[in-house]
C-alpha cells in the first residue's frame, strides 16, 4: 500500500513537473491592456459608417440646424440593402448617424420634434435606426450609433437642459435597438447655427460642457458592452487618429495617458508610455466627403485606394471605419456598392494562403524551453496560443523553414495584446541563394501589423524583434503571396495645359480618351504629355501586357487653360503655384496680412463663369485652410460684384477640392476672398484655385 503510494507520487510528480504549462509561469501583463469590450472591437477589424440625415438632401456636409423636415423622404430606404452591401463588403458592423449637427433624428425621438416623426416618409411612422438595427440583425451585424453632442438645431444648446436632452436621447437609442457595440460622439463643436432661431455663435468648452463622465456612466449602465469613441472631451475607449484621410501613423501604441491634451503626434502614433489603453480608429469615406453629394459620383474610392486604406489601419494596428453616404433615395450608389465588395475579395484573395502553415519555424528562445510557449504557436492559427520569451529576453528571432522557394511579398504578424503592447521595432529578412538579406524594417506591431514589398522568392525567413518593453509575445505570423492589382492612374494638366498621365505601377501600359468615353486597349496608348488647350475630359486606365489585366479608370475634367492667367498685386515668384495644376505646390498670404485676405486673378480675357474651386494646400502641416469666403467677379478689376459667399464646410478634416456654383456670369478678373480661416488665425494657404465656365 505504502510503496503504490511513492510510486503514485512519483509518477504524478513526473507528469506534472515535466514540461507541461503548469511548470512555466505565463508572463505578466505588461502596462495597460484592452479591456474585454476593446479587444472585441479590434478583432472585428472592418466595420462601417452610414451618414444619412436632412444633409443628404440639401448637399451639405453639415445643416445649420433649420433644414426643411419635408425634405426627408427618402422613396425607396433599404436598410437591408446597407446591410446586404456592408456584409458583403467584409464590414463587421455599422455605426449610423442617428443624429448629425444639424440635430435632426433619424428615430422618433419623444423630446424634439425635429425627427423622421415630422417627415413625409411613411407618414411620420418611419424610424430608421429601427430597420437598421433589424436589418444589421438579419444580417449578422453589430449595430454602432452616432450621436452628435453638438445641435445646431435646440434652442437650449450650451445650457444645462440641452446636457438632460442630451442624456435623454442616448437613453432612448441605448435602450430601445438591442446591442450597441460602439457609440461616435463627434468632436465638431459649437459655432454659429440655427439655435431655435438666435441664428447665433455659440461656444461651449467641449470638455465641461456635457459632463462626459456621467454621460460614460449612462453608457457604460445601459449597455455594458459597448465601446465608446470621443475626440472631444474625456478619454474614449478608441481614439481618433488625427485625419480622415484613412492612415494611421506607422508606428502605432494602443496607448495615451487617461487624462490630459493630446497632441495630433499622439492621435496619430499613440503615446509609447501611456498608462491608458485607448486604441486607434481609422475612418474615412468612400467618397471624399461624408454626406451623399451628386458631384461626388466620380470621386468614388477605388480598389487601390481601399487597399491602402487598408494596409494603413488593420494593416497598422488600428480598426478600418468605412463609410457609406446614403442617397437621396435612400440607398448606397452601385459604384460605392461594386467597389467596396471589389475591395473585400481581394483582400480575401490576398490573404487567402499563409504560405507559413506548413513551415519549420523555430525561435532563438522560447519562455521555459515550454512547448506551450513554443514557435509553432504562431502558425497553429489558434489566437489563444502564443510564442513567448523568457522575461527581459526583449530581442529575439523567429526563422521560418520554407523548404524550398517560396515567393511572397506579404508578412501578418500578431502580438498577444491581452498582455499588453510591447514590441517597438523589428525586421524581416531573407535566405536568397544562401545569403542573407534584410527585406523591411518596421516598428510597432501590436494587435496586427502588415508589411508590403514587391514580391521575393526565398527558402527562408527571419523575423527579428530588434526592441521590445518586456519579453515578446506573438500570437500569428503569415506569409503571402498577394495577386498584383492595378491602380488606376493619376492624371494633371500643368498650367500650359499639358496633360500627364502617371501609372501606379510602372510597368503598366496606359490607354486614354478625350471625349468622355471608357478607355479599352483600342484607346490610344499613352507614350508621354500632350498639349489640350481648351475644356477637356480625360479617362485613362493602366493595363497589364502580361496578365490582360486592367485597372479601374480615372477621369478627370479640366477647363479653360490658365497658361494665360495672371495673378494681380501680389509679389511673389512663388504665388503661381496657385494656379500651377500641381496639386502637391502651394502658396500662402503672409503671416501678418489682415482678414479678409485676397487673391485676385486676371483671366486676361471674359469668360463664362458658372463657379469656382478652391483646393486649400495639401500638405500635412501647411495648415491655413479657408473656412470663410467670398467670391467677387469683376469686368475691369476695379468694380466687384459679389458673386457667392459662405462656408467650406468640414474643410479641416477633409480638406479636398471646395466647388461653389454661382449664377452664370461674364467675367475678366475674380477674387477669392479668405474672410476666416479653419484654425482661426490668419494663416492663408492655396493649393490651387481654378473656376468652372459654361
Ligand atoms: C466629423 C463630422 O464633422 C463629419 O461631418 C462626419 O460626421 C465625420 C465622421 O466626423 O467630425
Amino acid at each position: 500500500m505504502c510503496l503504490n503510494k511513492k510510486i503514485w507520487a512519483v509518477i504524478f510528480t513526473v507528469i506534472f513537473f515535466n514540461g507541461t504549462s503548469a511548470q512555466t509561469k505565463p508572463p505578466a501583463a505588461f502596462g495597460p491592456v484592452p479591456s474585454i469590450n476593446q479587444l472585441y472591437v479590434q478583432e472585428m477589424e472592418q466595420y462601417a459608417f452610414v451618414h444619412f440625415s436632412l444633409n443628404t438632401y440639401t448637399d451639405q456636409s453639415w445643416g445649420f440646424g433649420n433644414e426643411d423636415i419635408k425634405l426627408f423622404n427618402p422613396k425607396n430606404l433599404d436598410c437591408r440593402q446597407w446591410a446586404r452591401v456592408c456584409k458583403q463588403a467584409g464590414m463587421k458592423g455599422i455605426i449610423i448617424t442617428a443624429k448629425h449637427h444639424c440635430g435632426f433624428c433619424l428615430w422618433p425621438s419623444k423630446y424634439t420634434n425635429y425627427s423622421v416623426k415630422n417627415a413625409p416618409w411613411k407618414n411620420g411612422k418611419g424610424d430608421v435606426i429601427r430597420e437598421m438595427a433589424d436589418a444589421c440583425k438579419e444580417y449578422g451585424l453589430k449595430l454602432g450609433i452616432y450621436l452628435s453632442p453638438w445641435d445646431r438645431n435646440r434652442a437650449d444648446y450650451g445650457t444645462p437642459a440641452y446636457i438632460t436632452y442630451f442624456r435623454d436621447q442616448l437613453t432612448e437609442l441605448l435602450t430601445n435597438y438591442g446591442p450597441i457595440f460602439e457609440v461616435w460622439f463627434d468632436g465638431a463643436n459649437g459655432g454659429n447655427g440655427y439655435y431655435g432661431g438666435a441664428n447665433e455663435i455659440r461656444k461651449i468648452d467641449s470638455k465641461i460642457y456635457y459632463d462626459w463622465v456621467n454621460t460614460y456612466k449612462l453608457v457604460r449602465k445601459l449597455q455594458p458592452q459597448c465601446v465608446i469613441w470621443n475626440d472631444g472631451g474625456k478619454r474614449g475607449d478608441l481614439r481618433w487618429v488625427g485625419t480622415e484621410a484613412g492612415l494611421v501613423g506607422e508606428t502605432n501604441w494602443s496607448l495615451l495617458d487617461s487624462t490630459g491634451e493630446v497632441s495630433w503626434n499622439m492621435l496619430h502614433f499613440g503615446l509609447e508610455n501611456g498608462n491608458a489603453w485607448v486604441q486607434a480608429e481609422v475612418n474615412t469615406s468612400i467618397r471624399p466627403e461624408w454626406f451623399y453629394h451628386p458631384a461626388e459620383n466620380t470621386r468614388v474610392k477605388a480598389l487601390p485606394q481601399l487597399m491602402d486604406l487598408y494596409y494603413n489601419s488593420v494593416g497598422r494596428n488600428a480598426t478600418m471605419l468605412l463609410n457609406f453616404p446614403i442617397m437621396p433615395n435612400g440607398l448606397i450608389n452601385s459604384i460605392d456598392e461594386k467597389n467596396a465588395v471589389e475591395f473585400a475579395t481581394t483582400v480575401k484573395k490576398a490573404f487567402a494562403i499563409n504560405l507559413a502553415k506548413n513551415a519549420k519555424v523555430v525561435a532563438t528562445n522560447f519562455r521555459g524551453n515550454d512547448k506551450d510557449f513554443g514557435a509553432q504557436n504562431v502558425i497553429d492559427e489558434n489566437k489563444n496560443t502564443y510564442w513567448a520569451t523568457d522575461d527581459n529576453v526583449t530581442t529575439s528571432s523567429l526563422t521560418i523553414d520554407f523548404g524550398k522557394a517560396t515567393s511572397f511579398n506579404r508578412f501578418v504578424v500578431q502580438e498577444n495584446i491581452r498582455l499588453g503592447q510591447r514590441i517597438k521595432s523589428f525586421a524581416i529578412e531573407v535566405l536568397v541563394d544562401g545569403s542573407w538579406k534584410e527585406l523591411a524594417k518596421a516598428t510597432t506591431i501590436g494587435y496586427k501589423r502588415i508589411l508590403r514589398f514587391p514580391a521575393i522568392t526565398a527558402t527562408k525567413l527571419r523575423f527579428n524583434i530588434t526592441a521590445a518593453k518586456a519579453c515578446t509575445l506573438i500570437s500569428n505570423i503569415g506569409v503571402y503571396n498577394a495577386p498584383q492589382i492595378l491602380a488606376a492612374p493619376t492624371i494633371i494638366r500643368n498650367q500650359s495645359g499639358e496633360i500627364t498621365i502617371i501609372p501606379a505601377d510602372a510597368e503598366s501600359q496606359i490607354f486614354y480618351t478625350t471625349n468622355g468615353t471608357l478607355p479599352s486597349t483600342h484607346s490610344k496608348k499613352y507614350t508621354g504629355p500632350f498639349l489640350i488647350d481648351g475644356k477637356v475630359e480625360i479617362s485613362a486606365m493602366a493595363s497589364d501586357p502580361s496578365s490582360k489585366k486592367a485597372s479601374s479608370v480615372t477621369r478627370e475634367k479640366f477647363d479653360i487653360v490658365r497658361k494665360n492667367w495672371k495673378i494681380i498685386g501680389i509679389n511673389d515668384d512663388k504665388v503661381n503655384a496657385i494656379i500651377d495644376g500641381n496639386s502637391s505646390t502651394a502658396w500662402h498670404q503672409n503671416n501678418n496680412i489682415k482678414l479678409p485676405a485676397n487673391v485676385v486673378i486676371d483671366l486676361r480675357k471674359e469668360e463664362n463663369l458658372v463657379g469656382f474651386k478652391y483646393l486649400p494646400d495639401q500638405s500635412l502641416w501647411g495648415g491655413g485652410l479657408i473656412s470663410q469666403y467670398q467670391f467677387f467677379v469683376s469686368n475691369d478689376g476695379n468694380e466687384w460684384k459679389l458673386a457667392s459667399e459662405g462656408e467650406f464646410s468640414n474643410i479641416k478634416n477633409n480638406p479636398l477640392w471646395q466647388t461653389k456654383m454661382i449664377a452664370a456670369t461674364k467675367a475678366r478678373y475674380i477674387k477669392l476672398s479668405a474672410v476666416k480661416n479653419a484654425d482661426n488665425n490668419n494663416n492663408i494657404g492655396y493649393a490651387e484655385i481654378d473656376v468652372i465656365t459654361k
